[in-house]
């Protein structure tokens, strides 16, 4: 994937903005240290992170001895790469039958997602089933209808309104009679109020967890990157509420603010599992913390 300028991605944005320190100062001095602190900063890393970021790099400098600003690049790299690994990013558990529990906020991308994921899974000669979980809005169950249709999988829906847990079990009970490989669950992202829909999600997650117990079951909290440092306090709630397995986070094809990924995986044992780099069902990266933090310094994930 690559960007092109005038709409340069989070990577494009931020490697030109680095690559730009790094050829103004020839040399590694707190000018530069503090330069690069502002960078990360202003790409929405998170400003604990950010000076986590570059005192870890200060004391490589102290330690190697590096002087040229090229050689503090190799090191950045490392350090980023480290905080984004969380070892298990693409264990979308190999295990079949799985179940991916599908949860966010709304507009951050969950639908599109799940179309995007069925997709990826259809290609792999996967057994597809969505749920329409997400019986808040009616036009929510006709949007998935729609991509389901698109990608090829069989949906299970209720009414508009209808228990979401109810359409979960029917859905699970559905995808047990049909072989299926993989089942994925839409769920609302609001409901009447914040504490409803946490209890809706709980039991959701309930019942996929006793049919497909912890081993084969992922719950993957969609992030709008554009949303920045929102989604830490979105990360922090839903998680209570689910016991997440992993981030999809969306959008990273129009924003500069990609490095919430840094953040998340910074401030929460989480694993970013997928970015999502655009609207069609094959704009969905699995996420590799090494490519990422090359990405940061070539623009080009
Ligand atoms: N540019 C871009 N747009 C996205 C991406 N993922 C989702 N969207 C758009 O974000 C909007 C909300 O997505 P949707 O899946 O309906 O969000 P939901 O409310 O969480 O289900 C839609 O217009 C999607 O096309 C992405 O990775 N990149
Ligand atoms: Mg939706």
């Amino acid at each position: 994937m690559e960007f092109d300028t005038p709409k340069k991605g989070f990577f494009g944005r931020l490697a030109q903005r680095i690559g730009d320190a790094i050829q103004l100062r020839p040399t590694v001095d707190e000018a530069f240290l503090d330069e690069l602190e502002e960078i990360l900063i202003t790409s929405d890393i998170g400003m604990e992170t950010s000076l986590r970021i570059v005192e870890d790099l200060r004391e490589a400098v102290r330690m190697k001895r590096l002087t040229a600003t090229e050689d503090v690049e190799t090191k950045l790299r490392e350090i980023i790469a480290g905080i984004v690994d969380k070892g298990d990013h693409l264990r979308m558990t190999d295990a079949y039958p799985i179940a991916v529990l599908m949860i966010g906020v709304n507009g951050g991308g969950k639908t599109t997602t799940i179309a995007k994921l069925a997709k990826r899974y259809t290609d792999e000669g996967k057994r597809v089933l969505v749920a329409a979980a997400d019986t808040f809005r009616a036009a929510a169950a006709e949007q998935l209808e729609v991509w389901a249709g698109r990608v090829g999988v069989d949906i299970v829906r209720h009414q508009e309104g209808a228990d979401p847990s109810a359409v979960i079990f029917d859905a699970v009970q559905a995808a047990k009679a049909r072989g299926v490989d993989v089942l994925i669950c839409d769920t609302a992202g609001r409901l009447q109020n914040k504490r409803n829909l946490m209890t809706e999600l709980e039991k959701m997650n309930k019942v996929v967890r006793r049919a497909y117990g912890e081993e084969q079951t992922e719950v993957l909290l969609v992030l709008d990157a554009t949303t920045g440092k929102n989604a830490i306090s979105q990360a922090k709630e839903f998680g209570e509420a689910t016991g997440v397995t992993g981030i999809v986070l969306t959008k990273l094809d129009g924003t500069a603010k990609g490095g919430i990924a840094i953040t998340v995986s910074d401030e929460f044992d989480l694993p970013v599992k997928f970015i999502g780099i655009g609207e069609r069902p094959e704009d969905l990266e699995p996420f590799d913390p090494k490519r990422f933090a090359d990405s940061i310094f070539t623009g080009v994930y």
